[in-house]
């Protein structure tokens, strides 16, 4: 196997993974291809050598087919998506042209590079979905599995769930190996401050509300992302082509409980470092005030999923994968990286 193409390596579960990736496996070339949309991010991979970012579109299918055959790659790692259910609420467009159209586009690529060549060289399409494509599950039904039905219910998860079928057919009808796995809520460094845990964090940092949508009793399953990452390196190197794969984190928690975390752990850190009043003057634990003060609920998204949860015993029993990193750890390992890292976040912020 030669080198490995990432798509949306600039992003935030993308730029993981290329991290995760230059450390295991510091002889493979890595090229990340990414279109750079408002959450693609080229300091997320600045700091790394062996890594070359292409700026492109993955609907670019002579582009992809000529980096596949130009570079004899051999593996892909898919993650370029439109990937905030929010805005596929706002605007499903682009996420039917990035998230449908452009895994189409890829494996029109992939199919073209290594199958209608006739190389005969092994390959690797690995295509990263989400446990969104189940659907809202029931308080007490059990976690879905690979076997679950697809249930889509925002035109984000529509949108995976289209291309995850695309690939499913793409190995069935030509035989690209390719492998999807699906994924729990992530959180960890680089993520793009649209999503709850960077938005209440850094809102709390500036003193603003922390908007809790409904109820805030909606449950999601949370992963560390370098848990993610290593479940992906073993699905990519050890799964079946074919197959699909949960990855799931075994940490359900709802969003009222997930927010008084994060608040605690802020006021904590604030305690353990009063220079960090002076640094954020207007977050409450810098004026003698609880961070959870600034929760408040607003109206709730629409269709908006109950509950999210996957049972990883396939991932388990197939690939050796177990999540490490325990929420708690994770969260107070996260709230630290936010606060460092604001020469990251603040052009962001700014932008947005
Ligand atoms: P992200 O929004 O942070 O990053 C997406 C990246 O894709 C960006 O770098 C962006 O520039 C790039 N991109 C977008 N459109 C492109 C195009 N047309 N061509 C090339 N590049 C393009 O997303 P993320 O949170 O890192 O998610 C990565 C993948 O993992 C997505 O496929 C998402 O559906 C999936 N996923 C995410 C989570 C999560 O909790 N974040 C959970 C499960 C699965
Ligand atoms: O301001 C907010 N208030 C709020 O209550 C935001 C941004 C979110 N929420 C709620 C909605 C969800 O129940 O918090 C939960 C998490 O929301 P998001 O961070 O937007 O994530 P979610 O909608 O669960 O989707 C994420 O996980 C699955 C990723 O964005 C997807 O890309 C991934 O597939």
């Amino acid at each position: 196997m030669a080198d490995l193409l990432v798509t949306g390596g600039a992003g935030f579960i993308g730029a993981n993974f290329v991290r995760h990736w230059r450390r295991a496996h510091p002889a493979d070339a890595i090229v990340v291809l990414d279109a750079l949309t408002y959450a693609g991010n080229p300091t997320n991979l600045a700091d790394l050598d062996g890594v070359d970012l292409v700026v492109g579109d993955i609907r670019d299918t002579a582009l992809v087919e000529r980096l596949l055959v130009e570079r004899g790659i051999d593996r892909l790692i898919h993650f370029a998506a439109e990937s905030h259910v929010d805005r596929s609420i706002a605007g499903p467009d682009a996420f039917v042209e990035t998230n449908i159209m452009g895994t189409h586009s890829l494996l029109k690529a992939a199919r073209a590079a290594w199958l209608d060549r006739g190389t005969g060289r092994p390959h690797r399409f690995h295509n990263v979905s989400t446990d969104e494509v189940f659907g809202s599950l029931a308080p007490e039904a059990p976690p879905a599995t690979e076997a679950s039905p697809f249930a889509p219910n925002s035109p984000y998860a529509a949108s995976k769930a289209a291309a995850d079928h695309l690939v499913r057919a793409y190995h069935r009808t030509y035989g690209l190996d390719a492998v999807t796995s699906f994924c729990s809520n992530n959180y960890g460094p680089y993520q793009f401050p649209e999503k709850l845990i960077p938005l209440f964090l850094l809102n709390a940092l500036h003193g603003l509300p922390l908007p809790l949508y409904g109820d805030g009793r909606n449950v999601r399953d949370w992963l560390h992302v370098e848990d993610h990452c290593r479940g992906l390196e073993a699905a990519l190197l050890h799964g079946a082509a074919g197959e699909s794969y949960a990855l799931g984190g075994g940490e359900e928690q709802d969003n009222i409980r997930l927010a008084q975390s994060l608040c605690a752990g802020l006021d904590a850190l604030f305690a353990d470092r009063p220079e960090l009043a002076r640094r954020f003057p207007d977050a409450p634990p810098a004026r003698g005030r609880a961070t959870a003060a600034l929760l408040h609920f607003v109206a709730d998204r629409p269709g908006h999923d109950r509950r999210y949860a996957l049972a990883t015993d396939k991932a388990r029993d197939r690939l050796g994968f177990a999540p490490r990193r325990r929420l708690a750890d994770g969260l107070a390992q996260s709230i630290a990286w936010y606060v460092e890292a604001e020469a990251w976040w603040r052009p962001l912020r700014a932008a947005a």
